[in-house]
């Protein structure tokens, strides 16, 4: 399988549950690296911009708000096939359909904070990464 990356964010709830180690260590145990990381507090156009593709949804306004309800975690993971890795890491959206031994099942409370948010494909992982890491510093290993 080709190497990939892939757009991570650790959202308001989990780093508020001080679990953003916790995260990390199931993506080294899965054989995905850090390339790029760094906390933000997002502004609204920020998260407005970032999930763009919903803005006709219903949920959209109470996703923004609560992507801008305290800092979060974004990091850029490289490996084997990482954007469906951490796509099954993370779990289904609604934690409560989450497989367990997943992200989301062991750390989201609800559909709304469901902890991590992943890229979902090839193109919208370039798209994502150059949205939060436009000079992408990357740090091989
Ligand atoms: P994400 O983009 O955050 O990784 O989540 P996802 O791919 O699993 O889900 P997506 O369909 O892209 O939706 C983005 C976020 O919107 C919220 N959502 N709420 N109430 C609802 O029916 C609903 N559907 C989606 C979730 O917080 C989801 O993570
Ligand atoms: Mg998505």
């Amino acid at each position: 399988m080709a190497i990939e990356r892939t757009l991570s964010i650790i959202k308001p709830d989990a780093v508020a549950k001080n679990v953003i180690g916790q995260i990390y260590t199931r993506f080294e145990n899965a054989g995905l690296k850090v390339i790029a990381a760094r906390m933000a507090q997002l502004s609204r156009a920020e998260a407005e911009g970032f999930y763009a593709v919903h803005r006709e949804r219903p949920f959209f306004k109470d996703l923004v708000d609560f992507m801008v309800s305290g800092p979060v975690m974004i990091q850029v993971l490289e490996g084997e096939g990482a954007i469906l890795k951490n796509r099954d890491l993370m779990g289904a959206t609604d934690p409560k359909k989450a497989e367990k031994g997943t992200i989301r099942a062991d750390f989201a409370d609800s559909i709304d904070a469901n902890a991590v948010h992943g890229s979902d494909a090839d193109e919208t992982a370039k798209v994502e990464i150059a949205y939060f890491f436009p000079a992408l510093n990357v740090y091989s290993r």
